[in-house]
């Protein structure tokens, strides 16, 4: 019997031995927070909130000191409503809106909430924040923060922005190895594990072995090392598993020649790589939308270009199949839209370069800026003038 007990005790040491090695274990995170947490590593992209006037019917709400409080919605799939309130009050009855309330504890009342006052104030900016909120889970309390700032700049340009305050950081284990982990809201939503084909709607993280540094959106499975993994992060994001994937169905993407470097995102994961030799890049079947590509090529002078494309909300996504090899329609094809606008006497012209998937063209020499030019002729001939065009 006793012996039996001992094979037990050792069989499971040696089992935990072999998965801390390789990393598979669940990995705790320790939660941090921050009023600049977009200024350290711990970047996100920051959510405009739509600034509503009328009081919200239903939502148990405080005295207010000014006659005109503003009210918005924080989407949130972390509560059952989807969104928590937030109102906006004048601690001088006028003014600026320079007092915020938040449904902190998610109750959907307002009342009961404490006014906060912004921590850092500038001619054109209130910033309100970390704020508090205590998110009901199935295993207990979930603590969250979320930084809100009201801006009003010159003319119309108002609005209140929420930004995550809060993320996950710690030493994970992989292959052995032992790595910093940063874990983050990008799309600030409360949520640590949304995946999707645009940087607007993504979660991300960064992986981190001394100068190596590896930043990414947080996908099913994260490309690290020449290997897959599995990446297993719940919904409220204090843990992490990486769980190897061998054999998982790849199919290829054949990029144009003189493609030097090509990143993907889609829900698989996110993947930065340069094509191979024959112009082939390797990449797990799924849905993915071209993050960023360049191509360099030369001019009948011999100068060398660079194409690129980053971050396109518009591009349209390609389908990777098993065993298969697609396309990648990038770089020819690219066409320019010239817009034209009139405000009294003065026109403007907007020139924009749209590749075939839809996406958003840069064209520069390779060792410096080269502006494009516009030149306007008078039907007579008597007019004509060279323009450039300025960035911006
Ligand atoms: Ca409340
Ligand atoms: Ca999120």
């Amino acid at each position: 019997m006793r012996t039996t007990m001992w094979l037990c005790v050792c069989a499971c040491a040696l089992l935990a031995m072999a998965s801390a090695v390789q990393g598979q274990e669940t990995q705790w995170l320790q939660y941090r927070s921050s009023a600049d947490a977009s200024r350290l590593d711990a970047w996100s992209s920051s959510r405009e909130l739509e600034a509503l006037s009328e009081r919200p019917p239903g939502v148990e709400l405080p005295e207010f000191k000014c006659d005109r409080p503003l009210f918005a919605q924080w989407k949130t799939e972390m509560v059952p409503a989807g969104f928590l309130w937030l109102a906006m009050d004048k601690a001088k009855g006028k003014g600026s809106y320079d007092l915020l309330y938040l449904d902190s504890d998610c109750d959907g009342s307002l009342a009961d909430e404490t006014a906060i006052a912004p921590h850092r104030t500038d001619q054109y900016r209130r910033q309100f924040g970390p704020v508090k909120i205590v998110f009901p889970g199935e295993d207990g309390p979930i603590t969250y923060h979320l930084n809100v700032t009201r801006y009003t700049y010159s003319g119309d340009r108002a609005g209140i922005r929420a930004a995550a305050g809060g993320w996950y950081e710690g030493r994970v284990t992989l292959e052995g190895k032992s790595l910093r982990f940063l874990l983050l809201d990008f799309n600030s939503n409360g949520a640590f594990n949304d995946l999707s084909l645009h940087f607007s709607d993504m979660d991300a993280f960064r992986l981190q072995s001394g100068d190596d540094l590896l930043v990414r959106a947080v996908g099913k499975y994260m490309s690290h090392a020449g290997k897959l993994y599995r990446m297993e992060i719940p919904r409220d994001g204090g843990s992490v598993r990486f769980v190897l994937a061998p054999g998982l169905p790849m199919g290829q993407v054949r990029t144009p020649p003189g493609t030097g470097h090509v990143a993907f995102l889609g829900p698989m994961y996110h993947h930065r790589t340069d094509p191979d030799e024959n112009d082939l890049c390797q990449l797990a079947a799924g849905t993915y939308t071209v993050e960023y590509w360049n191509i360099e090529r030369k001019d009948a002078m011999g100068k060398v270009w660079t194409m690129s494309a980053r971050e396109s909300e518009n591009a349209r996504p390609i389908e990777v199949k098993a065993g298969e090899t697609v396309d990648l329609s990038i770089g020819d094809g690219t066409r320019a839209d010239l817009e034209t606008t009139k405000s009294g006497k003065s026109y403007t012209f907007k020139l924009k370069l749209v590749g075939t998937l839809g996406d958003n063209v840069r064209i520069a020499p390779k060792d410096g800026q080269s502006s494009p030019r516009l030149t306007i002729t008078s039907a007579d001939g008597k007019y004509s003038r060279p323009q450039v065009f300025t960035y911006g």
